[in-house]
């Protein structure tokens, strides 16, 4: 057993122990196993870590862009190096598999590889003035100082994708780690650290979730971008739009698979066990519900809960598990009850739905993979309610019509994922499914940091992330008329 790493906190290019309450995390796999813990931020920390961001966000507006993308460059050679070992404890603390925790650590860097080379092709516009002698400018500069709140599920992935751009253009950070992962968060501003990010530039708090609100509350604060349920992500939404702070909140999901009959039924099989069991489940773009063509729903049901019951859950210290426990147990709970809920409501149980009390995973915080198919006359939470887990609703349709009304059931809109061979309705899938992002033929998980990622209707608000999408958010323009100084020209 390693001994547990002591948390601190990054203020102002110093490492400070805090003046909060303990904080400890845990193992989900073991919880009797502590891998971080020390005390987290109080209020004083808030405030200075928002005093060193507005102190230094002058200087790092003014550094040029080459120079910024170098500190992210030389920051990603320092997270590759380290895809090994962080990604083991990224797979300690939150409990994804060590593949997937070291591709996720491999994942930050590859975003702040492509951050560090997009600063300086910040591009601005120059376009002719009805004026004689005189150009009209638009300029692109840094919002300021921005608050980042990430979640507990991609505890390096998410942070790089709002860090990286926050900082590759320009501004500077205050960052709130959800305090059930706070070790990556480490990790990733001892990577800044090593890469020689100047003080002040990024200052991260481990704290409770009240401080989300502390750092919106700020006077201070120029921009806020948040990603985690859709409760928290719209107050904090709603706090910062009444402040007049910009603000992209990135939420919740409940992402259809539409497996239509002309599909590739193995691909497909493939496919929706990645998007709806990788990471646990635990995946604002996981699969959460299928919609499969009544033609061949027995046939790929069948296929589906042969793969479920397959699939090794245990531990991810072993390499040989293919998934692992839920982050806590407040979530395994939570997603029990809504299992249990979902039986209780008429739903017809395809695979997984057992408690794991005895045995190997009893002391771990593990759920089966779990598939769930919905009678045709009933209206069911697990059909509506984001779990987070490793659950999949299922539905069947009797027409292709039927099968895109059923995907669009839902107030959310962030992915979902199209089996089918045929062209005309992946095409009619573009124009008909109310989705930010859609995949055919491949999961509906899954993303590339130089095209925009958001969701459509309730799962998103405000800008969306990566891509020309963060540069937007995370600048400003400024118009410029720009005449000579001479008199009479
Ligand atoms: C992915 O689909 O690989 O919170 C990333 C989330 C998303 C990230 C998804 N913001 O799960």
């Amino acid at each position: 057993m390693t001994s547990p790493v002591q948390l601190q906190h990054y203020i102002d290019g110093a490492w400070v122990p805090g003046t909060g309450s303990p904080i400890t995390s845990y193992n989900p796999a073991r919880p009797d196993e502590v891998v971080a813990q020390g005390l987290q931020a109080g209020p004083a920390e808030v405030e200075q870590a928002m005093t060193a961001a507005v102190a230094a966000k002058r200087e790092w507006a003014r550094t040029p862009a080459h120079e910024r993308g170098a500190v992210l460059l030389r920051a990603a050679v320092v997270i590759e190096q380290n895809a090994e070992a962080w990604g083991l404890e990224l797979a300690r603390e939150e409990g994804k598999t060590r593949a997937e925790g070291r591709g996720e650590v491999l994942r930050a860097a590859q975003i702040f590889r492509y951050y560090g080379n997009d600063g300086d092709r910040t591009a601005g516009e120059i376009f002719s003035s009805p004026r004689r002698g005189e150009k009209i400018l638009i300029t692109r500069k840094p919002l300021g100082v921005v608050g980042v709140v990430t979640p507990f599920n991609f505890p390096i992935a998410i942070p790089a994708w709002k860090i990286a751009p926050a900082l590759a253009y320009g501004n500077t950070v205050v960052w709130k780690p959800a305090s059930t992962v706070p070790l990556l968060a480490l990790r990733l501003a001892q990577a800044l650290e090593a890469a020689g990010l100047p003080a002040g530039v990024l200052n991260l708090l481990i704290g409770p979730g009240s401080m989300g609100s502390s750092i919106v509350e700020h006077p201070a604060l120029d921009g806020l971008t948040f990603t985690g349920s859709t409760g928290v992500g719209r107050r904090l939404a709603a706090e910062a739009a009444g402040r007049g702070v910009s603000v992209q909140a990135e939420m919740g999901g409940k992402n259809a698979a539409v497996v239509l009959a002309d599909a590739d039924l193995e691909l497909a099989a493939e496919q929706v066990m990645l998007g709806a069991f990788r990471s646990t489940g635990q995946k604002c773009t996981a699969t959460s519900r299928l919609i499969v063509a009544e033609a061949i729903a027995d046939e790929f049901l069948a296929t589906l809960a042969e793969r479920a019951n397959a699939l090794a859950v245990g531990d991810p210290a072993d390499p040989t598990v293919q998934m692992g426990p839920v982050v806590n147990d407040g979530a395994r709970k939570s997603i029990r009850d809504g299992i249990d809920t979902a039986l209780a409501q008429g739903a017809r149980l395809i695979a997984g739905g057992q408690k794991y009390d005895d045995g190997d995973l009893a002391s771990g915080y593990f759920i089966p993979p779990t598939i769930l198919e919905i009678p045709a006359d009933r209206e069911l939470d697990v059909w509506r309610e984001e779990l987070f887990g490793p659950v999949l609703a299922v539905r069947r349709a009797a027409s292709v019509e039927q099968a895109f009304e059923l995907a669009n059931d839902s107030e959310f809109g962030l992915s979902a994922a199209l089996f089918t061979q045929d062209v005309t309705r992946a095409l009619d899938a573009i124009d008909d499914l109310d989705v930010g992002i859609l995949h055919v033929n491949s999961e509906s998980a899954g993303a590339d940091p130089h095209v925009p990622f958001g969701g459509a209707k309730k799962s998103g608000y405000g800008p969306k992330e990566q891509g020309t999408a963060a540069k937007e958010f995370f600048t400003h323009t400024t118009t410029v008329y720009l005449r000579g100084g001479t008199a009479g020209v």
